[in-house]
């Protein structure tokens, strides 16, 4: 590989115009760096470029999921406190006018390779229609959710409906008016799918193998009324972002579940019930992710309020079991909005993939081991290849040529879970040990683009070429990551936390379960103490 001329060379190429990915333009560039940011999407938006499905939104309430840019929050107002797909995609695109970024973005550009040059410290890199770029820092801001999961079962092809992943919705939206449809799969995309389609297909069928233990939304509507608080709240509340688990303003109860009287804890769960959002999971008494009876105490509760929302006894008991059936928030919970009621309704039924698996796709629907059911529509809500599986689809070459499926064949490795010893110039955000997925989007992508953003300065003063995580850093990291995850009941169940929904990946916790107080706290350290806990050259 020959060194690059000056009009290839890029200080940083970013991978991902997703809130990650648009953060890290601007901040470098005004920084004064080259930098160039692609996707393979048409357009800005990252998750919610792809995911267009009816009823897509997201479960993180605003102000807190935007960006902490007074020029841009002075002058957007929200519709609704938990934003549509459509709504959040139109603040990207507002996003865009305000910070200019379109014109160091190329679209429709999926990377294919990425190899290290340890001679020049550059990174070679490859795109669709063969398209190469040359850069000091590979920026990765791919997401959590970039590669898809469709289980693979056999007859797929043979199906005569239409057969779709949530996250490739047709752009010629579906009219389901008389149309029989199902969806397999019942995560957050599955939930928000079957509250949409129930009200619209002849027959809606929702194949569900492990029930989601869904929290009330609480949905608000802002049209015609004020945000949900005062904009002069906004700079304190963006800045107390980092003191809360999930970068949100809410924390656990400094208490644990039975040190309250059974009165007194009932209130309590009555009012973070209230609330809606994520405050029975993440607002909750401190112990409830870490002991199995506080986390009974939780199910029974929940249980109670979900089973008098259902008639029928049979699908009560599918929904939401009489023993519980995984550690309460263990799985990602997802928030609803009539999901419990249409079961009531005459149009739907729930089929228990547990005890009836799918067996295959035929030309008609889905064969389970009791029945064939006939479809015109197969949603598969199965999830994605989470965390990791956008990371390693992208042909990455570290030093010596060793490919990142190499490093992490026996299980994700990582320093501050944004870089890879062996991996020089290479940070990633919204990765492998990171809060990820149970951090508030854009707090990481603001807190960890930060972070690559004080790093690459910190360079630029010293004069160097290449940065690269210290092998004994990382190990560290990866006990730290273990310690946290271990120390709570989330190892115990089958997740996409731990890697477990796609068949052969290893089993290991692949978020960081410190919280967001303590991981800002580690960025801060790095940087203060000069990044030592990295080789630099
Ligand atoms: P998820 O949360 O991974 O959900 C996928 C769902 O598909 C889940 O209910 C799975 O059941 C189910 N699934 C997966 N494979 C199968 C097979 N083979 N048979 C039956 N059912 C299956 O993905 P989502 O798209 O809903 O959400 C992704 C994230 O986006 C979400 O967590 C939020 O952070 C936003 P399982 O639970 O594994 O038994």
């Amino acid at each position: 590989m020959s060194p690059t001329s000056e009009n290839d060379y890029l200080d940083a190429l970013i991978v991902g115009a997703g809130f990650g990915g648009v953060y890290q333009l601007k901040k470098l560039r005004e920084d004064g760096y080259k930098v160039r940011l692609v996707d393979s999407a048409s357009d800005f938006g990252g998750v919610w470029y792809w995911n267009r499905y009816p009823g897509a939104r997201v479960d993180s309430t605003v102000p807190h999921y935007e960006f902490s840019d007074p020029g841009l929050w002075k002058d957007w107002s929200w519709k609704q406190r938990f934003p549509g797909s459509q709504e959040l995609r139109d603040y990207f695109s507002f996003v865009d006018d305000k910070w200019d970024l379109r014109r160091d973005t190329e679209f429709n550009m999926f990377i294919s390779q990425a190899v290290f040059d340890e001679q020049n410290n550059l990174w070679h890199v490859t795109g669709s229609s063969g398209k190469k770029f040359v850069a000091r820092y590979l920026l990765l801001n791919t997401g959590f959710s970039a590669k898809r999961h469709i289980p693979g079962w056999k007859g797929i092809d043979k199906f005569k409906g239409t057969f779709i992943h949530p996250s490739y919705w047709p752009k010629q939206e579906p009219d389901l008016r008389g149309k029989k449809v199902a969806v397999i799969g019942t995560g957050s995309t599955g939930v928000q799918l079957a509250q949409e389609l129930s009200q619209t297909a002849s027959e809606f069928v929702l194949f569900q193998r492990t029930p989601n233990l869904a929290l009330p939304m609480k949905q608000v509507d802002f049209r015609g009324k004020e945000q949900a608080m005062p904009r002069e709240e906004y700079p304190d509340l963006f800045e107390n972002r980092r003191n809360s688990f999930g970068g949100f303003s809410f924390n656990f109860i400094p208490r644990s579940t039975f040190e309250d009287s059974p009165e007194k804890r009932n209130e309590t769960y009555e009012e973070l019930w209230k609330h809606g959002d994520f405050h029975f999971w993440l607002a909750t008494y401190q112990d409830m992710l870490f002991t199995k009876d506080a986390n009974k105490e939780a199910y029974d509760f929940w249980k109670a309020k979900v089973r008098r929302r259902v008639q029928d006894p049979r699908l009560r008991e599918i929904l939401a079991p009489e023993t519980q059936p995984h550690g309460f928030g263990c799985k990602r919970i997802s928030l609803e909005n009539g999901y419990y009621e249409i079961f009531n309704q005459p149009n739907v039924s729930l089929v228990d993939v547990k005890s009836t698996p799918v067996v295959e796709v035929t030309e008609r629907g889905i064969k389970t081991t009791e029945k064939e059911w006939e479809f015109d529509y197969v949603v598969c809500a199965t999830g994605f290849d989470a965390v990791t599986g956008g990371l390693l689809q992208m042909g990455i070459q570290g030093k010596a040529g060793q490919p990142l499926t190499d490093k992490w064949k026996d299980g994700t490795k990582t320093y501050l879970g944004m870089a890879v010893s062996g991996f020089p110039n290479m940070f990633f955000i919204y990765g492998p040990q990171a809060p990820t997925a149970l951090c508030n989007g854009p707090t990481c992508a603001e807190y960890q683009g930060n972070f690559i953003v004080g790093a690459m300065n910190h360079m630029k003063k010293l004069g160097l070429q290449r940065i690269e995580a210290r092998a004994d850093a990382e190990h560290l990291w990866g006990e730290d990551v273990r310690k946290f995850a271990y120390s709570s009941l989330l190892p115990e169940t089958d997740s996409w936390y731990m890697g477990t929904n796609i068949p052969g990946k290893v089993r290991e916790p692949l978020i960081y379960l410190g919280g967001v107080p303590n991981y800002y706290s580690s960025l801060e350290k790095s940087l203060k103490g000069s990044l030592a806990d990295f080789h630099q050259e």
